[in-house]
């Protein structure tokens, strides 16, 4: 087919998914056209199958808002013109869906139809989406998409509490590449972050609020506080990185925590990492977990969202209340000096993220779309 894939480019979240999307897609002969306001962190591989396009706005003094939304829709109606699409496929729905709707009503009136499938990921739902200045559009939108999927059975269940839709929309996970995400021998690393062999504990993210890194620090200052000789790497960067880096210097425990900033090989570290935390406040399925358990790092997460279809508690690590530092600090103690536990449980988050493997998942993907196509023929 030839698909269309709007998203944003940011590190992380969406964007991540509909890139990796965009290249295995790619690999399985798809023609794919990767539409966004930057280049895409992830899409850094030259391929003949993939073609970035990128969304121009031009700005006017009268605009003290560029109107990203038309020039993304604009810019819709002339891939869909002519780069002849068979689908498009956007990720968040905000405003990606409704500029969809518009290109696609645009596209009606010349007589082409083509299918628009939303991927909802989480903030578009739970916190920007359902805000008052915007829920009408995004319910709308989601609404007149021909195919919706949500990553998560939790966000799912969100849209249709917050939102009037009667769409049906389909699950389809988060998915991981299993040959990438494994753990590797980096003991050069390994050696040079932990001279003396300390545990490591690993947290990823954007370092937004809802991602609550100085609760990671808190559990981290108990570790050290039972006596484990540990460090910790903090892979992202983001608007608490400022106050997380004070916390530690509070705590003068500054020589034991690594910021390594926004980095492409997650892996690599994950590859050293004994210890995942992620104690988010919010998080539709948490792609960082899982990213983490494919290398075969046991998960400490809260108990909220999607992270418990993800995170099993008592088998790939642990989930506890939110906020409850007490109980990721006690696991964790737990995870970092019971060996045997670890080994379990290491074993366990690897199997576990094999359920999650892009060649099923993608391929659910693929029979979304024939389906969402088939049906739009046959409303003609
Ligand atoms: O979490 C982020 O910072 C980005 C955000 C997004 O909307 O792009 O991520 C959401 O989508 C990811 C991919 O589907 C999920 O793994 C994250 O759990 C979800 N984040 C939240 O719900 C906060």
């Amino acid at each position: 087919m030839n698909i269309g894939i709007v998203c944003y480019p940011t590190f992380g979240g969406s964007g991540v998914v509909a890139t990796e999307l965009a290249k295995v897609l790619a690999q399985k002969g798809h023609k794919i056209h990767v539409l966004s306001y930057a280049k895409p962190a992830r899409l850094e591989t030259l391929s003949t199958s993939i073609t970035y396009h990128e969304v121009a706005i031009n700005s006017y003094p009268l605009f003290e808002y560029p109107p990203y939304a038309l020039a993304l829709a604009s810019q819709m109606v002339n891939l869909i013109e002519y780069e002849n699409l068979d689908l498009l496929h956007v990720h968040y729905a905000l405003p990606h869906a409704t500029s969809a709707y518009l290109a696609k009503q645009i596209m009606a009136e010349k007589a082409k139809k083509v299918p628009i499938v939303t991927t909802l990921h989480g903030t578009d739902i739970t916190l920007v989406g359902s805000d008052p200045s915007y829920k009408h559009v995004v319910e709308f939108s989601i609404d007149k998409s021909d195919g919706v999927t949500a990553v998560s059975e939790y966000l799912k269940n969100e849209t249709y509490n917050r939102f009037d839709i009667k769409q049906r929309i389909k699950v389809i996970p988060n998915f991981i590449d299993l040959n990438r995400f494994q753990k590797s021998n980096k003991s050069h690393f390994k050696k040079a972050i932990c001279p003396d062999d300390e545990k490591v504990v690993v947290h990823v993210s954007n370092f937004r609020k809802v991602k609550r890194v100085p609760e990671v620090v808190t559990v981290f200052d108990r570790i050290l506080k039972h006596g484990i000789k540990a460090k910790l790497l903090l892979v992202g960067d983001g608007p608490d990185r400022q106050r997380t880096e004070q916390q530690c210097r509070d705590l003068g425990i500054c020589e034991h925590v690594r910021f390594l900033g926004k980095l492409e090989q997650v892996e690599e570290v994950l590859s050293i990492a004994d210890l995942f935390l992620i104690p988010s406040g919010s998080e539709t399925f948490g792609l960082a977990a899982l990213e983490a358990m494919s290398c075969s790092v046991p998960v400490i997460s809260s108990n909220i969202g999607g992270l418990p279809e993800v995170n099993i508690h008592g088998e790939t690590g642990f989930l506890c209340d939110l906020d409850d530092v007490d109980c990721m600090a006690k696991n964790a103690f737990e995870v970092l000096t019971n060996e045997t536990l670890h080994k379990e449980m290491s074993a366990n988050a690897r199997k576990r993220a094999e359920l999650f493997n892009q060649d099923y998942v993608v391929q659910q993907y693929e029979e979304f779309y024939k389906e969402v196509t088939e049906k739009l023929v046959e409303k003609v």
